[in-house]
């Protein structure tokens, strides 16, 4: 598919508000590939597509975890906003061609993160957090802790994230726990050599 294309099927999706979003995403992810070392023609494509499924119904994102043996069902007991991203890389695989796992597997983190997170998807989580776009409190010490570690930066934003969540009463995705914890425990382990 041709970049105005895609640009184009992504814009459809989604308000100017996020599209905008979606731009910034993607050229922060080449800034922060070029930085730590990924390829940013990956980073560029994820984070275009990464919040492909944003606003799709919620029946239309249910019939596609029930029917998809790649996403796990608990999903369904948490959140909607969580929905989006595993949904999202399943819908780019089938409607928009895109077979490469890394950003097939960064979009589908994007939200939750995972436990043993690679390289591109530390890059998009990251990139989702600290766009241009994105005003919110502790957004800048994130964006300059970004300038020297990818993964204490994603520490500080998931421990925003997650006191944001609780603060709001939110129930918390295991999932999203397990990353944190994931990251914790290997920047620990870093930090003791
Ligand atoms: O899609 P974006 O708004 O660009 O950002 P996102 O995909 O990172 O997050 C979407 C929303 O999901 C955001 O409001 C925070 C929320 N979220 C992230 N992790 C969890 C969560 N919500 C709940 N309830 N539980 C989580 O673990
Ligand atoms: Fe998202
Ligand atoms: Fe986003």
């Amino acid at each position: 598919m041709k970049r105005e294309e895609l640009l184009q099927r992504v814009k459809e999706q989604m308000n100017e508000h996020r599209f905008t979003h979606t731009l910034g995403v993607a050229s922060t992810s080449v800034k922060l590939a070029k930085k730590y070392g990924a390829d940013p023609e990956q980073a560029e494509l994820a984070g275009l597509l990464h919040d492909f499924c944003k606003y799709w119904d919620k029946e239309r994102m249910k019939a596609i975890i029930e029917e998809s043996d790649q996403i796990p069902s608990d999903l369904l007991q948490y959140d909607k906003e969580l929905w989006h991203a595993p949904v999202g890389a399943v819908v780019v695989k089938n409607e928009m061609g895109v077979s490469d796992p890394l950003v097939l597997n960064a979009i589908a983190s994007h939200t939750s993160g995972r436990p043993g997170m690679g390289l591109l998807e530390k890059i998009l989580w990251l990139a989702d957090y600290i766009e241009p776009g994105r005003h919110f409190p502790g957004v800048d010490e994130v964006r300059e802790i970004a300038e020297k570690s990818l993964d204490q930066a994603l520490i500080t934003a998931m421990g925003n994230t997650i006191i944001f969540l609780v603060k709001q009463k939110k129930q918390i995705y295991p999932l999203t726990l397990e990353t944190y914890n994931d990251l914790i425990g290997s920047s620990a382990l870093i930090r003791e050599e």
